[in-house]
């Protein structure tokens, strides 16, 4: 079976930032499926989705008071990313990023940074990635081609 990935998030709102998690998953044929659940909105068909999940990484976005991140974690044994959004109810993203990067011990959130959907896209390939070698190979390539891309600016500095 393949690998499979579900964002979530708590509100269409933050479809634009989570489309950026969409991008790397793509870009790694990673199978994934897409849902705007939210823990206060819609808390009993958010805990009914996880459950029937068979997911093996959860990212899940959520801005202001970000709870949707955590509740996947309490009810899920797999890995569950976490991303902050600055929406515009945020005060700067800083009450997204506390709300979900500061959760009770035994349930941790793996958060990337405020509206970091792509970093979580790539950690999610990257935990995809320590038991399958295609996607593994993807992440090497990807991780040169950065390199690269760097080391040429540098290069093409004028000093
Ligand atoms: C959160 O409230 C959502 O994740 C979103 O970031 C924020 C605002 O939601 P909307 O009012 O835009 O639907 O639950």
């Amino acid at each position: 079976m393949n690998n499979k990935v579900s964002i979530l998030m708590g509100s269409k709102s933050d479809l634009e930032i989570m489309n950026k998690a969409v991008e790397i998953l793509k870009k790694f044929n990673i199978d994934y499926d897409i849902n705007v659940l939210s823990a206060h909105r819609t808390p009993h068909e958010t805990i009914k989705f996880v459950e029937e999940s068979n997911s093996d990484v959860f990212i899940a976005g959520a801005g202001g008071a970000a709870h949707l991140p955590g509740i996947v974690a309490g009810i899920s044994s797999k890995p569950v990313i976490g991303v902050p959004i600055k929406a515009s109810i945020s005060i700067a993203g800083i009450d997204s990023l506390l709300s979900i990067v500061q959760m009770p011990p035994g349930v941790p959130v793996a958060t990337v940074g405020v509206d970091g959907a792509k970093n979580a896209g790539i950690l999610a390939a990257q935990i995809l990635g320590v038991g399958n070698e295609n996607i593994k190979n993807q992440l090497i390539s990807f991780k040169k081609e950065q390199r690269e891309m760097v080391l040429e600016s540098n290069n093409a500095l004028v000093r």
